[in-house]
């Protein structure tokens, strides 16, 4: 029995992930998430009227924290800026798919693109009689922003959920998955988030701030259990999967992303060199190698624009298959 997610696995967890999940600091609200995701996946499982069920995906973006105290002052970082998955779910959610988005809190946003950095100071303005009004270069922006933004939610179809540390990542994407089991094939993962490979565990972690005076720090870190396993094998086996493989060293980049892709049994692997992630990805599946690249004659193109129309298209073949 989980009871984080109050439901039975037929599979123990393997020793490691349970023994992540059972020393973890309790997630706050976590009832609270599961009810929203189970709200929301029953909405889009059974749209109203005569509609068939949307397609869901879960799109996670952004870093993880490792904390180095209980009461964190200082942590660990995986860098990711979050522009990958804010950007992938405007195509996901014009391709018809309803998105849950596991994000890094402050990290960028669906949506926000053509906005300035700071948009609150620098496209309103407040007029003589206190009305709050957009200032003019930024009106257009605004209005697609915010009615695209509001449709999507209002709509049901994005659900967000922010995490900071490496403990709730993992603690919500397995109640994501576990929520998504019964979806089946119409399931999807696209995990553009940067994690944690080490962490501290909570119970040897200091509780309050290190001190400095106590002379050089010297920490043991381990290695954060191999999650994609457990989502592939056990929360949500039907499930549609896409990881991410990052490197800085592009001769390794395809060969460490097809171990990735054999060794966690993914559909995809998406490889990305991180100087040149937004110009050129290659997608690794079981045979094939797939250059997948910006289109350089439009100045406001991004690559998750054809990454995402390949993504659609081998999922439709993937649910097809599973109807078999
Ligand atoms: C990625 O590779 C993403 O494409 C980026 C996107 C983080 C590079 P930005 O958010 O960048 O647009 O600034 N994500 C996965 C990174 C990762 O940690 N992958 C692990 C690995 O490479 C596997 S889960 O070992």
């Amino acid at each position: 029995m989980d009871s984080r997610n109050g439901s039975v696995s037929e599979t123990p967890l393997d020793a490691e992930i349970e023994s992540f999940f059972d020393s973890a600091p309790p997630l706050k609200d976590s009832a609270g998430i599961i009810k929203k995701l189970k709200e929301f996946i029953e909405y889009n499982s059974t749209p109203p009227g005569k509609g068939s069920p949307r397609r869901v995906v879960c799109v996670t973006s952004g870093g993880t924290t490792v904390p180095l105290e209980q009461r964190c002052v200082r942590y660990i970082d995986n860098f990711s800026s979050g522009h990958r998955g804010a950007t992938s779910i405007e195509y996901f959610i014009k391709a018809g798919y309803a998105v849950i988005f596991l994000y890094r809190r402050g990290t960028f946003q669906p949506y926000c693109q053509s906005l300035p950095e700071d948009p609150l100071l620098e496209c309103f303005e407040c007029s003589d009689d206190s009305t709050i009004q957009v200032r003019q270069p930024h009106t257009e922006a605004v209005k697609r922003a915010v009615s695209d933004h509001h449709a999507a939610i209002a709509g049901g179809h994005l659900l967000k959920l922010p995490f900071t540390t490496i403990f709730e990542y993992l603690q919500i994407l397995q109640s994501i998955a576990m929520s998504m089991k019964d979806l089946g094939s119409l399931a999807v993962f696209y995990l553009a988030a940067a994690v944690s490979d080490f962490y501290v565990p909570w119970k040897s972690m200091a509780e309050h701030k290190i001190q400095s005076a106590s002379g050089p720090l010297d920490m043991r870190l381990v290695q954060v259990p191999k999650m994609l396993s457990a989502l592939k094998k056990e929360w949500a086996p039907m499930a549609f999967c896409i990881s991410f493989k990052l490197e800085t060293d592009s001769k390794i980049l395809l060969e460490k992303a097809e171990m990735a892709l054999k060794k966690y049994r993914m559909h995809m692997v998406v490889a990305n060199e991180l100087s040149t992630r937004k110009e050129v990805v290659t997608v690794v599946t079981g045979n094939e190698k797939i250059l997948v690249c910006r289109d350089k004659t439009r100045a406001d193109s991004d690559v998750e624009e054809p990454l995402i129309e390949l993504i659609v298209g081998r999922h439709s073949a993937y649910i097809k298959d599973s109807d078999l």
